[in-house]
């Protein structure tokens, strides 16, 4: 492959390849030449295409398993239902994203020391990538990636305006989906389809919309906090030079903090796709499938990710774990008051926030990933808060197999991603889902590109009264 030498300076987006080869010949990060995201989500377009047919050729009445009145009344967990590229996710293994766990994508995905930055774990870029074309991309293509979403990172001055119009007391989240809902008034996709774009090409705008969108969530998410906690800077200081996740850190104050900045990476990585059935993903799933554009269909994903039972668990975690740090002290507590303080929470009847999983039956992968973070940084390890969550990471599956109710006892990724939040002085419970927020479109989006590519049709499963379950049955 052909290798280029460029410097770290501010390409243009529009053609990464063609710009890293005008550079050429400049000192300092080495390159191989590339394609863009486009070029290779169109290369991938049609063998998934291929692959869709022979499925309905071959396949179309295989049966998938039965669907028995307790899918209907009990949140149909389980039911094979839909079509996910992006993710599998098993009940003992957990995620894997194209075939790749979590340390096999860390160890093949270009992180910032491969592209001229500086930072160990996956790029956020490099996930997305892997998410929307199957491939692992190179380093090249990950620095153009990272350019093209620099470029269209800034904000229009009607959303900033929307956002500062927003009372500092409305949730994060809920003026995190009403910026991204506006966005729309520029989709692609929706002017397209308004103009009679052909079906075969819905793919397309549908991407770059979707591009458009990913690039511009880190600036809405750091005006909202910038309006209500009066942090960072408030301004849309985007360097092309940057990785997506050094700006972000640096437009709400980080820039400086390598730990954080490289956590914000990992977390916004891994977080990205948990296949189909959660709340956030099937939502945009379902909501595009009615051919919203990206922004309207990611808005109301946002929603449901803002519910306690699904993203915001991670701000109910921190709250939770700050009381029972105070009650019980920090990482010297002992294991017999944690047990206490657990069974006071399941005996007033809440649930024990960042346990327990609709699918997964270990611990969730990602909450190990982000556990392993924090002891390679001494700042980390040294935390009391941090200490204590890894603490009750080993009691709570004790306590909760003994209460007897939970399917599974083990952490979930919110368990853990909080409390080093915290540690580096993100203090802002109400602000967590938000960072969840940035990270769930690197999956949601992928797919709806591919639902468009492959002319998935609108999502219309039936529903039955009780009358009308009976009399089926009756039958
Ligand atoms: N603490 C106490 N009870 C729990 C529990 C927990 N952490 N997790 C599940 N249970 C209870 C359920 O409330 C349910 O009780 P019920 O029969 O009285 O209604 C019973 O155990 C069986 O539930 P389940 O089949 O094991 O779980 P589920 O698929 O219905 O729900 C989840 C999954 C995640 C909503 C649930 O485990 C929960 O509420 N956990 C705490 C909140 C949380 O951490 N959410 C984040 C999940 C990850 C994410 O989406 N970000």
């Amino acid at each position: 492959m052909l290798s280029l030498t460029i410097p770290r300076v501010a390409l243009r987006a529009v053609a990464p390849s063609r710009q890293l080869a005008a550079a050429a010949g400049a000192s300092s990060v080495r390159f191989a030449s590339t394609k863009s995201l486009k070029e290779a989500v169109a290369e991938v377009v049609p063998e998934k295409q291929e692959q869709l047919k022979k499925l309905k050729a071959e396949h179309a009445d295989a049966p998938l398993g039965e669907i028995t009145v307790s899918h209907l009344l009990g949140g149909m967990r389980g039911l094979k239902v839909m079509l996910w590229e992006g993710s599998v996710l098993d009940s003992e293994s957990g995620i894997t994203f194209h075939g790749k766990s979590i340390p096999d994508c860390q160890k093949v995905l270009p992180n910032a020391d491969q592209i001229g930055g500086k930072g160990k774990e996956i790029l956020p870029e490099s996930m997305l990538w892997l998410l929307l074309t199957g491939k692992v991309p190179t380093p090249e293509e990950v620095k153009g990636l990272s350019q093209e979403l620099a470029a269209k990172g800034k904000l229009p001055d009607y959303i900033e305006k929307i956002i500062d119009s927003l009372p500092k007391t409305l949730h994060p989240m809920t003026q995190f989906a009403t910026a991204v809902a506006a966005l729309n008034h520029d989709s692609k996709f929706a002017q397209g389809y308004s103009q009679g774009l052909k079906k075969a090409d819905y793919w397309k705008p549908t991407l770059d919309d979707s591009i458009d969108l990913i690039a511009k969530l880190p600036a809405i998410a750091a005006r909202i906090y910038y309006n209500v906690f009066g942090l960072g800077d408030g301004k849309q200081a985007i360097d092309s030079s940057k990785d997506l996740i050094a700006n972000y850190s640096e437009m709400i104050g980080y820039g400086d903090n390598e730990g954080m900045i490289d956590y914000l990476r990992l977390y916004i990585a891994i977080h990205g796709d948990h296949e189909g059935g959660n709340v956030s993903a099937h939502t945009a799933h379902l909501v595009g499938s009615a051919l919203s554009d990206p922004y309207l269909s990611y808005s109301a994903a946002l929603l449901g990710l803002a519910g306690p039972l699904h993203g915001l668990a991670n701000q109910e975690v921190l709250g939770w774990a700050l009381a029972m740090q105070e009650a019980v002290g920090g990482g010297e507590a002992s294991e017999e008051k944690i047990k206490e303080y657990l069974w006071s929470t399941l005996k007033s009847g809440r649930v024990v926030p960042g346990y327990g999983h609709a699918v997964l039956r270990q611990p969730d992968p990602r909450f190990t990933a982000l556990s392993e973070f924090c002891k390679t940084r001494p700042e980390l390890r040294d935390s009391s808060i941090v200490q204590l969550v890894q603490k009750v990471s080993q009691v709570a599956p004790g306590v909760l197999k003994e209460h007897g109710k939970t399917k599974n006892p083990f952490p979930n990724v919110d368990a853990a991603s909080g409390c080093v939040l915290y540690q580096y002085g993100l203090t802002q419970f109400t602000y967590y889902t938000v960072i969840f927020g940035i990270s769930r479109a690197l999956g949601a989006l992928p797919q709806l590109v591919m639902d468009r590519a492959l002319g998935m049709p609108i999502e219309r499963p039936k529903s039955m009264s009780m009358d009308s379950l009976k009399a089926f049955i009756k039958k």
